[in-house]
């Protein structure tokens, strides 16, 4: 029989974590496992955690992937990402802060690979133009464009791991007025450097994970102003003074936002935190996920398996309180099916179980029950697999406090510390509080004299 073929969309946290997966039963001995590509767009692994300083195109004239800013920070505890298989401790073997910068993390997720083992596999420059399925061979063509080679190719494939990420593609609203606003208005995808907005008065659209983190930027590095406008719910923080939100934006008059209560504030830059679109143009409506950002998109069997054909598997497009060791959770699973371990259910059953989780889905209460249920998510994946034990409730436990932490000081939640569930180290403490510390770089954060935490144990 010839080997199985799987084609693997990008190698980002997602597509790594599969990489990851398949190398894991290669060293356990497992046999015949199948032939791999992993086709990614960029230059190099990492996906979102590739900072760049470009927008707009690529150096190929692709859309850029990076969505990540200079001075991004950890927004959960780094406690609440660990992968099972590779602890905080033996990557820096010694104990870190809860919320390290961008760079420290990346150097932590680059750890786990064996950057040659795995370069094997990657084919860089290369984007994925379009995926199609041949229902009389089961098999699916992918089409790339190779950069590197100035050449389209096309190869079969017996699987499609999708791991393209969904934070890349901005949701960008209109307001009536903005195309005579004179500043600048951008989208938090192209939001890199917080210094530009410096002794600016910024609106910020929108009420999530982008706004109060780009919002919490621009007042660190000295904003004069920033004011964030929300459409359902206001984020609510206790802001510092500078801080304000207001109901949804209604219209501008030249630099004046009007606002929903009737209120007008004057602006020199708009940055829309509206979210990303999934964007998928390298697929047909066949095989093509559409759904919105939430906790349980539908179709997806298990979260994976794509319901009109299963062979097409999507990791990573929940959206994330857990991140690096659901992708694990989620790519060990996907491994175990295409190696036969375990047997997906008929299109009927997969229905079911997804119309439960889907109930569920439904009647979620706060953010605590959120929390909850994609803990309970991970959970039920990790039953029948060998992913490592990493006390995922305990996690959401941890993830409960991290709210509540937020809710206290959203300036210095930063400055907690959380114990690992994988290996049962205490975080040590940030010398400075995180409005002083302005020095992202690994080699300065690395270079602090992080306080040991003997005796604050939450
Ligand atoms: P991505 O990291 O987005 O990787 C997808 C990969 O697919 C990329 O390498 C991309 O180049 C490639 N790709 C895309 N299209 C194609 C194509 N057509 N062909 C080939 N390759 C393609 N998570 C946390 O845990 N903690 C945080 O603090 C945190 N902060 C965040 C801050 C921001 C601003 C954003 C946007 C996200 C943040 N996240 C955070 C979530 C983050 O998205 C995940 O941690 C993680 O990067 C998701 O991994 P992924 O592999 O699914 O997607
Ligand atoms: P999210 O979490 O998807 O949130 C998008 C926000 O944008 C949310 O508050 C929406 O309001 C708001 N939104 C969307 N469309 C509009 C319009 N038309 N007008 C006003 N407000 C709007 O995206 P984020 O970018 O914050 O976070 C995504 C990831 O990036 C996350 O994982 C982080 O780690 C970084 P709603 O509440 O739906 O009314």
């Amino acid at each position: 029989m010839s080997k199985q073929k799987i084609a693997i969309l990008g190698a980002g946290p997602s597509g790594l974590a599969q990489l990851r997966a398949f190398e894991a039963a290669r060293r356990a001995g497992v046999q015949n496992l199948p032939e791999i590509v992993c086709f990614e767009k960029q230059s190099d692994i990492g996906g979102m955690w590739n900072y760049t300083w470009r927008t707009g195109l690529d150096k190929n004239g692709e859309p850029v992937h990076g969505s990540m800013y200079r001075y991004l920070w950890s927004n959960g505890p780094k406690e609440c990402l660990e992968f099972a298989d590779y602890s905080f401790d033996e990557h820096f073997g010694r104990a870190i802060p809860s919320y390290p910068p961008r760079a420290v993390l990346k150097d932590y997720i680059m750890g786990r690979i064996d950057k040659q083992a795995i370069s094997k596999y990657v084919r860089f420059e290369c984007p994925v133009r379009w995926v199609s399925h041949d229902d009389r061979t089961g098999k699916f063509t992918v089409t790339v464009m190779n950069h590197k080679t100035g050449e389209q190719e096309s190869d079969e494939f017996d699987y499609v791991v999708v791991a393209t990420g969904h934070f890349s593609t901005p949701n960008m609203p209109y307001f009536e007025g903005v195309e005579q606003f004179p500043g600048r208005v951008l989208h938090a995808h192209d939001f890199r450097d917080a210094l530009e907005f410096k002794d600016k008065n910024v609106l910020l659209v929108g009420a999530s994970y982008s706004a109060e983190d780009i919002g919490s930027q621009c007042y660190k590095y000295g904003a004069k102003s920033v004011t964030i406008s929300y459409r359902s719910n206001p984020l609510g923080f206790d802001w510092p003074e500078g801080m304000e939100e207001r109901p949804l934006l209604a219209h501008f008059d030249g630099n004046t936002g009007y606002f929903a209560d009737g209120s007008t504030k004057e602006f020199d830059a708009i940055i829309m935190c509206t979210g990303y679109l999934f964007h998928f143009p390298f697929l047909p409506d066949a095989l093509r996920l559409k759904t919105h950002n939430c906790l349980y998109p539908d179709n997806l069997y298990k979260g994976i398996f794509y319901q009109h054909n299963p062979k097409m598997i999507y990791l990573g497009m929940q959206d994330q309180y857990f991140t690096f060791n659901m992708f694990d959770a989620q790519a060990w699973y996907a491994r175990d099916v295409i190696l036969g371990k375990i047997t997906l259910p008929e299109a009927e059953e997969r229905r079911q179980d997804m119309a439960h989780w889907l109930d569920r889905h439904e009647r979620l209460g706060g953010c605590c029950d959120a929390i909850d249920f994609q803990a309970s998510y991970i959970r039920d994946l990790l039953g029948p697999t060998d992913y490592p034990e990493f006390r995922v409730e305990d996690q959401a436990a941890l993830l409960k406090e991290w709210q509540q932490d937020k809710q206290a000081g959203i300036m210095n939640f930063r400055e907690q510390c959380y114990r690992s569930t994988v290996t049962g180290t205490m975080a040590t403490r940030l010398p400075a509080s995180w409005l002083e510390i302005k020095d992202d770089s690994l080699e300065s954060f690395m270079s602090l004299d992080f306080i040991e935490n003997k005796r604050f144990d939450k």
